[in-house]
């Protein structure tokens, strides 16, 4: 059975699942929530559905229900690495399947088949200041586009049906997902290697293909597939994904949708906070000379970035109230890779780990001290030679890409509501106070 046969029959098993839910117990409460969650962004309020991964505040995140370790043990390697296929995990996201080689090898071709950039989208890109951001490039690539969208297509021609949309919304989303990694290529050698371009080796899989069209080395291949696999999902609550959810229930194609969430993805707030990090950092090695601090030199550097009314990038989560895992498997990669276990910069990061914590406790603000991914990843994007960090958000992009379009496509397949929470006035929230 092909990728889209197995994702009909889950489909078609879930479905019921959930019509039920909302059938016979729809009247179910799940939680209450309070003004501090209204104000504050919502925070904890459960209000969305996804099976696709699950983050709990204390273990982090899994796929599917398996943790990152489980994860990349579970899935088909590349032949000659220890990294798994991307395309594979695309299956697995979408189906909740481990894939066989041969499932795995349907998206590869499938993909390959995708990954033309059209000649406009080029343009266009070629069109921008050269000194447009690289997140505003990426989404503006995306969002032009969507006049191929096999689903607008078929809605504007009247052909939609509720049961079976789901299939143009696949399609349209595999064709975006094999375009992003060569489209994120050629925003980088066209901005940061003199306009000079690598077509891509059709012998290659997503990830090091990436690696392959920015002209990075073999041992990059598995630092792509890696990173890729690790910022794709962090169930539906953080803004890419919430974004993109959100403007895909209204019926919005997936070109729309996933640029908008790529917007959101490049707030400080968000994934522009990798970029951040190694600004931050990069800022503090220059003042000293390339020299790695001492304990008491950091401290007193991060209790100035907070005294200046600044977040330590890469610390703190809205849901996390532990080491995110995916700053401990890049560490390990870190840790178990020769060359970058002694790196000065990683000797930083690593300073930053056990000094961080405490000094944001002793702030007094932050719900959670401990680092979260954007901490972490820069530094193995540095060591590799992909210094220009103002790149790195379009990293995070392609891979998020990946848990966001499997999302929207089984939102479609469940019929999942226009998304409209209501609001209230302050008058309002100050009348259920008792204040008035
Ligand atoms: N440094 C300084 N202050 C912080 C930090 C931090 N790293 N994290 C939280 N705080 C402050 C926060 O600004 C807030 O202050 P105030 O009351 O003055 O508004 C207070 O602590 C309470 O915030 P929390 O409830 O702990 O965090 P919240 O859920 O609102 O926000 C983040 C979560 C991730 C936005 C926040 O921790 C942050 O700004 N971190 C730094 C930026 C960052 O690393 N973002 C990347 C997140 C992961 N990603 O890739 O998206
Ligand atoms: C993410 O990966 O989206 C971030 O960790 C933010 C979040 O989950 O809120």
């Amino acid at each position: 059975m092909g990728l889209k046969d197995v994702l009909k029959k889950k489909i078609d098993e879930q479905r019921p699942r959930t019509t039920k839910l909302v059938k016979e117990f729809g009247d179910v409460k799940v939680g209450e929530y309070t003004i501090a969650q209204t104000i504050g962004g919502g925070r904890g309020i459960k209000s969305l559905v996804t099976d696709i991964s699950y983050l709990d505040p204390m273990e982090g995140i899994r796929f599917r229900g398996m943790t990152i370790p489980e994860t990349f043990a579970a899935l088909p390697k590349v032949p000659g690495s220890d990294y798994p296929y991307v395309e594979g995990f695309w299956y697995l996201l979408l189906t909740g399947d481990v894939p066989t080689v041969e499932q795995t090898q349907e998206v590869v071709d499938m993909w390959k088949e995708y990954a033309q950039v059209p000649q406009y989208v080029i343009d266009i890109l070629r069109a921008m200041p050269r000194d447009s951001h690289p997140m505003a490039m990426f989404s503006a690539a995306i969002v032009a586009m969507q006049r191929e969208s096999i689903f607008a297509k078929n809605y504007s021609e009247g052909k939609f049906n509720k049961m079976t949309c789901w299939e143009d919304m696949y399609e349209d989303c595999n064709i975006l997902m094999a375009r992003l990694a060569p489209i994120g290529a050629y925003i980088y050698r066209m901005k940061y290697k003199g306009d000079t371009h690598i077509p891509a080796d059709p012998s290659l899989d997503f990830g090091a293909n990436f690696a392959h069209m920015i002209g990075q080395s073999k041992e990059y291949m598995d630092v792509a597939r890696m990173y890729f696999i690790l910022h794709s999902d962090h169930e539906s609550g953080n803004v890419s994904a919430h974004t993109t959810h959100l403007v895909a229930s209204a019926l919005s194609d997936a070109y729309y949708s996933l640029s908008a969430g790529i917007n959101g993805l490049a707030g400080p707030l968000h994934g522009l906070a990798n970029e951040e990090v190694l600004r931050w950092t990069q800022n503090f090695l220059e003042k000293l000379g390339g020299e790695v601090p001492t304990k008491e030199g950091l401290e007193k550097a991060l209790w100035d970035t907070l005294n200046s009314g600044q977040v330590i990038p890469g610390y703190g989560h809205a849901v996390l109230r532990k080491t995110d895992p995916r700053y401990t498997s890049q560490r390990e990669f870190c840790l178990n890779t020769p060359g970058l276990k002694d790196y000065p910069l990683f000797k930083l990061v690593a300073l930053i780990f056990e000094v961080a914590p405490d000094v944001l406790l002793k702030h007094g603000k932050a719900k959670n001290p401990w680092p979260n991914v954007d901490a972490q990843s820069g530094v193995i994007q540095w060591y590799y030679g992909v210094t220009q960090y103002e790149f790195y958000t379009v990293l995070f992009g392609i891979g998020r890409a990946l848990g966001v379009l499997a999302n929207i496509t089984w939102d479609r397949a469940l019929g999942y509501a226009i998304e409209r929470p209501k609001s209230v006035t302050t008058a309002m929230l100050e009348e259920v106070a008792g204040i008035k």
